[in-house]
């Protein structure tokens, strides 16, 4: 069973990003995952348009965007044109008036459209959205921050997704609090990607490699 690894670039050392991003792909990442933030669709600046650049520059690995800003509509195009296919966009269907106008908008770009879906937010709010998107990104935290609290409501929708992801033909990704016991419990029940930050894979005093080669050999 092979799962993806992503690395939620938020959380790396910003005194020597070429050295995270090649310490990460060294490690076997399998993606780099961009949180772009507005402060006003959450209330936090972490990454901007820039460090998305520099990181599309700095590796040939896929980048996982995800935007968390007010009506991407208007700034979709802006970041796509610095991307390449294979890699993703991801908005917040709450952000947008139309958000299938902004995804169609991602997908003629040539970039893989995907959504995020909130703690709070429902599947059948976002249902018809899932025959268009080709990824789902389900946030089990609030968003805006890394290091917050895992909401255990969540388990419910995501059983609920995983139900759907066949016949609506999308992959489901996990953003948020991700734990190695995360990972063990839905990896084989066919969660795609699980994105990791402060809990499991920055600021622990040990090498990217360590980490990522103790989760490949969790046993399932
Ligand atoms: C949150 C953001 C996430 C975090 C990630 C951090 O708004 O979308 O991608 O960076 O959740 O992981 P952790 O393990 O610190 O919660
Ligand atoms: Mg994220």
């Amino acid at each position: 069973m092979y799962f993806e690894l992503l690395a939620s670039m938020m959380c790396a050392n910003y005194g020597n990003l070429e050295k995270e991003v090649r310490d990460l792909e060294e490690a076997g990442i399998d993606s780099f995952h961009i949180d772009i933030m507005d402060g006003r669709y959450v209330p936090n600046f972490a990454m901007s348009l820039n460090d998305m650049k520099y990181i599309r520059s700095a590796t040939n690995k896929p980048l996982d965007v995800h935007l968390m800003v007010e009506h991407p509509n208007h700034s979709v195009r802006l970041f796509a044109e610095y991307l390449r296919p294979g890699d993703t966009i991801y908005i917040h269907p709450e952000a947008e008036y139309h958000p299938s106008t902004t995804l169609q908008k991602v997908i003629d770009a040539g970039i893989t459209p995907g959504i995020a879906i909130n703690p709070g937010t429902s599947v059948e709010t976002v249902y018809e959205l899932l025959r268009i998107v080709k990824k789902v990104l389900v946030m089990t935290v609030n968003p805006g921050n890394a290091g917050q609290m895992f909401m255990p409501y969540v388990g419910k929708k995501i059983a609920r997704l995983l139900e759907l992801q066949e016949e609506m033909k999308f992959e489901l990704y996990w953003d948020g609090a991700c734990g190695p016991d995360k990972i063990t419990e839905y990896a084989p029940r066919g969660m795609k990607g699980f994105v990791l930050g402060t809990t499991l894979l920055f600021g622990k005093n040990r090498p990217y490699k360590d980490t990522i080669d103790a989760i490949r050999r969790l046993e399932f």
